[in-house]
């Protein structure tokens, strides 16, 4: 694979509706589109970065640096690079910087399988042709708004529906799904660290709802008193903030910290650390499903694509476009084929075209770097 040039986008992209969690709100999504070009094909990838270091350590910002100062360069010098695994090797002597990684890493796996002819999901080694798909219901100001969302989206088919908690908003809030909806809506929780060990009699109150998963309770780096908390929950415990490798998720697995992994592509570094992962999981009999970080359409299609292998076995957070965009930068628009479910592309690469018109709008920056450039 040659590749001829990098070229970086910055987006600004406001969301439909804000999106609060328990470590604070969105109104927009601020992130880069990476294009690698080689010859006529062209892979895309957008970061999973937020505004603010506020998930994990990363923001655009930061990605955009790495991605220029190390991460390029480490590209256009590289001897040959065959195949995208290829790139997680290359990468390997950078530590973390998992959001940079992954959107080169990406951008690669989308070109090479272009390349090829073959899809995405092919690529990586997925049979599905559609998958399940679920969505991820923020922090609302009232139980009442909160319960509004639980009906629209149940309504539109969504196969899992996860909830956001925090000290204060939690038992209440699940309770008042749980009395208002069937009982056996696929329900979740997801903490995003908002607790402590201290916690344990709010998190034991939760068992009694039947939930599918309780999602990070604990430290955004802890796999130890996820394990102590484990011990005494029936719910299962699925890890997202704490799982940066296929080292991590053995090591949790181990420690019995989890029962289930959230596998995000841009938390672990790309599609070839994902991947290691859900083989890991699956050797294990550990379920996982795709996380989400508010993509727009390339990164959903990277996910949707990643969901195709077959230990995705529990939804993702992969809702459509529509979810949080007014208008998406991909066409067609991520659209549910029936309800709560997604169809797997079939054509080359991620599957879907770049809509030029709504993603120029958006851009707020735009950078090219080639060889010459870089190395000179
Ligand atoms: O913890 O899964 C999370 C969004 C931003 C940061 C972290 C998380 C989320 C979500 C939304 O839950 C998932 C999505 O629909 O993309
Ligand atoms: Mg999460």
């Amino acid at each position: 694979m040659n590749i001829d040039k990098v070229e970086i986008s910055r987006l600004k992209m406001p969301l439909k509706n804000q999106f609060e969690t328990s470590f604070g709100r969105l109104t927009y999504k601020d992130f880069l589109v990476v294009s690698v070009h080689s010859g006529d094909f062209i892979g895309y990838a957008e970061s999973a970065s937020l505004p603010y270091p506020i998930y994990n350590e990363e923001t655009t910002g930061t990605v955009s640096y790495i991605l220029k100062e190390f991460l390029i360069p480490k590209l256009f010098s590289a001897k040959s690079i065959k195949h995208p695994t290829d790139i997680h090797e290359l990468f390997m002597p950078i530590r973390r910087n998992n959001m940079a990684k992954a959107v080169l890493d990406g951008a690669i796996w989308d070109l090479y399988s272009k390349q090829q002819g073959i899809s995405l999901a092919t690529a990586l080694g997925g049979h599905k042709s559609e998958i399940d798909v679920g969505v991820s219901i923020g922090i609302e100001d009232t139980v009442e708004k909160v319960l509004e969302k639980v009906e629209q989206f149940i309504g539109e088919g969504y196969k899992k529906i996860k909830i956001k908690i925090k000290p204060g908003h939690d038992v209440e809030v699940i309770r008042a799904i749980r009395e208002q909806f069937s009982p056996n809506i696929p329900l979740m929780a997801d903490a995003n660290s908002a607790y402590s060990l201290n916690d344990v009699n709010i998190l034991k109150q939760l068992d009694q709802f039947n939930l599918i998963m309780i999602e990070q309770p604990l430290s955004h780096d802890d796999i130890i008193d996820h394990a102590k908390l484990q011990e005494q929950l029936a719910t299962p415990i699925c890890l997202d903030e704490s799982i940066h490798s296929v080292e991590d998720a053995r090591k949790a697995i181990e420690l019995g910290s989890c029962k289930i992994i959230n596998i995000k592509v841009g938390r672990v570094g790309g599609l070839t650390e994902a991947k290691k992962i859900h083989d890991l999981c699956k050797s294990h009999n550990i379920p996982v499903w795709c996380g989400g970080m508010l993509e727009a359409g390339i990164g959903r299609a990277h996910n949707i694509a990643l969901s195709s292998l077959d230990n995705f076995s529990i939804p993702g957070d992969t809702s459509a476009s529509d979810r949080y965009w007014a208008y998406d930068i991909v066409t067609p628009e991520v659209m549910l084929s029936q309800p709560g479910r997604l169809q797997v592309p079939d054509s080359p690469g991620i599957g879907y075209e770049i809509n030029e018109a709504v993603l120029n709008q958006y851009v707020i920056d735009k950078e090219l770097f080639t060889k010459e450039l870089i190395l000179k």
